[in-house]
């Protein structure tokens, strides 16, 4: 079987695409997980960076809710070092 191209995503990293057989039949079919993407990447450049750093500071210090690292509905001191701790361990 031949992996003929990834169609989606999900929420809980499955992808969806087609898978084809060797008589030429294809499936749509849900595959295993996806690695989370990291988080810290903040700009989504693939390294974790100053510019990650400054695009979370930005965010953290609107108040967005982007910034709510662990996850209590609040942006606060515990959400910075959150992000602080991630972003020094990188990805
Ligand atoms: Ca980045
Ligand atoms: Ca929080």
């Amino acid at each position: 079987m031949t992996l003929a191209g990834a169609q989606a995503f999900s929420n809980t990293g499955d992808i969806n695409g087609l898978v084809t057989s060797i008589d030429g039949t294809a499936t749509i079919v849900a595959l295993g997980d996806v690695p989370d993407q990291c988080r810290v990447d903040m700009n989504g450049d693939g390294i974790v960076n100053t510019q990650d750093f400054l695009v979370y500071l930005g965010l953290w210090s609107a108040g967005d809710l982007q910034a709510d690292f662990n996850g209590d509905g609040q942006v606060n001191t515990q959400d910075f070092l959150t992000f602080l701790n991630e972003w020094t361990a990188g990805c």
